[in-house]
């Protein structure tokens, strides 16, 4: 690495890497989701280290596996170990059962156990020790999610300095909701601990703003614009929004391939070159699938026009499958698909076609280019990027998006997007009939606007954005290395 190049941490709860046991030995392929989506490219490309969780239990060594993965990855990985009971208390209980709730606004749904929390505690206390053992203080660490709010506090309480940066990939809840946290101080504090906290959205970062005004007297936010300061107790933290996005080019070169022009093909053939509508979603309650086929229900009872011609491909890609509660939506999900089959089939036609898997990333991007209108109707949405997806894999220039008002990425493709409430089932059901009716050169023209904004404000843009507000510095200043692309290589 050049003199002066400043190194890039990212951590996040788990590393980008999913693990396969194969007898005595350990398989790590490439991960999926999200963040690893969006990371993963930034870092094969520029270089740099990625700590968090490989996700075995704590008496595996998995050291080797990983050394031996970085290299061909192009990055480090680092792994924090975990135990059981660290598992369970702070990933599958304080982040999942009280934070993700909670900050999309599902209350209801949250279990405020005391023990959580402190298990929330000593693991982001783990996080941090890793950090200080393989970072410098000249570092850059970068701290992604839910998982690891306090990892800056708890670095700071063992004596160690460093320049930090979180961002937050779910909503920020509004005040009233955040209040019902009874770990409210302390969580609020500890992301004043970081120098820089990124949300996906302006209204995300106006809530946190309503947050800390509201519970840490003397602290005091100033400014305008998509970054702004913080002033307390002689510090100034910076707040900013940096939405979240694709590596545009990636997807629209992929979708351009004659593979992916045949097996999108292939893909209408089998559904009898009938309209496709397209859901891909995480199984999790809150991207809206049961209220997405109540929708689909509403549709072609109102119209009934629309039978026999256009058909819903509903992707469920399995997530948190041990938890109660998602094996009931999956439940639930199933027997919808299969009242709604039964309701309304005719011989040759069905209405739902429901795929319960992971579709690898080439058959992802045939359904994303052949189908008509894709339906992104979560209740609430960091940013949602199947959306983003979908635009940049519609080569025909003339897809229509259904999205939700809830989702972050409303706020930038509004001026494309047919905006519904998924709350609002007979909405829903109305926007997929206009969207199917609507004008060729209408949906030529939302589609180029979304097109545009996408290709604009892409993967690469939201990284440089952040570092340029976390430091000043720009994607260039991490250069790009020689690396083996993992993907191609052999071993
Ligand atoms: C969190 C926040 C925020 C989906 N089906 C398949 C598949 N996917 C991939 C998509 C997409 C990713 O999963 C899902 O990303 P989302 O953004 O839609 O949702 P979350 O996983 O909930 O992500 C979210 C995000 O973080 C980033 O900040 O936008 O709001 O909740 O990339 O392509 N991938 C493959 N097969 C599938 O069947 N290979």
């Amino acid at each position: 690495m050049p003199k002066n190049a400043v190194r890039l941490l990212v951590v996040s709860n788990r590393l980008p890497i999913s693990l396969k046991r194969d007898g005595d030995e350990w398989e790590i392929e490439s991960g999926k989701g999200g963040l690893v989506t969006a990371m993963a490219p930034v870092l094969r490309n520029r270089g740099g280290d990625w700590i968090g969780w490989p996700g075995a239990g704590s008496d595996v060594d998995l050291g080797p596996y990983l050394a031996e993965y970085s290299k061909k990855a192009g990055y480090t990985l680092h792994g924090v170990n975990l135990t059981e009971d660290d598992v369970q208390g702070f990933y599958q209980g304080f982040s999942n059962e009280v934070i993700w709730p909670l900050f999309h606004d599902v209350q209801s749904r949250c279990n405020f156990a005391p023990e959580y929390f402190k298990s929330y505690y000593d693991v982001n206390g783990k996080f941090a020790d890793v950090i200080a053992q393989v970072s410098t203080p000249d570092d850059y660490v970068w701290v992604h999610d839910y998982h690891l709010m306090h990892v800056a506090s708890r670095l700071k309480e063992k004596g160690e300095t460093r320049r930090t940066g979180f961002f937050l990939h779910i909503p920020f809840p509004p005040l009233d909701i955040f209040l019902k946290l009874p770990w409210r101080h302390q969580v609020i504090r500890a992301l004043l601990d970081f120098d820089l906290v990124g949300f996906q959205t302006f209204r995300d970062r106006r809530n946190f703003l309503q947050c800390v005004t509201t519970l840490c007297k003397g602290y005091k936010p100033s400014g305008r614009g998509p970054v702004v300061q913080i002033r307390g107790e002689g510090r100034v933290i910076k707040a900013g929004y940096f939405p979240i996005s694709i590596d545009y080019k990636d997807f629209s070169s992929q979708a351009r391939t004659r593979a992916a022009a045949e097996l999108g093909d292939q893909v209408h053939d089998a559904f009898r070159r009938r309209d496709l509508v397209l859901g891909a979603d995480r199984l999790d309650y809150s991207k809206g699938i049961p209220e997405r086929l109540e929708a689909m229900r509403m549709l072609l009872t109102k119209y009934p026009e629309l039978r026999e011609k256009i058909s819903l491909v509903q992707v469920v890609v399995p997530s948190r499958e041990k938890v109660p509660e998602y094996q009931n939506m999956k439940r639930r999900i199933e027997s919808l698909v299969s009242e709604i089959n039964g309701e309304f089939s005719e011989p040759g036609w069905v209405p739902v076609y429901y795929i319960f898997r992971n579709l690898d990333r080439n058959e992802l991007v045939a359904y994303y280019r052949t189908s008509k209108v894709a339906l992104v109707t979560p209740l609430r949405d960091g940013m949602n990027l199947v959306a983003k997806e979908y635009c940049a894999c519609n080569v025909t220039g003339d897809g229509v998006l259904v999205l939700s008002e809830f989702a972050g990425a409303a706020a930038q493709l509004q001026r494309g997007a047919l905006l519904v409430n998924p709350h609002d089932v007979e909405g829903v059901a109305d926007a997929i009939y206009r969207g199917y009716h609507m004008s060729l050169d209408e949906r030529r023209s939302r589609m180029h606007k979304m097109q545009t904004t996408i290709r604009k404000f892409d993967i690469y843009w939201w990284v440089d954005s952040f570092l340029k507000a976390a430091f000043g510095k720009h994607l260039d200043d991490f250069p790009p290395q020689e690396v083996v692309d993992y993907h191609t290589s052999e071993g």
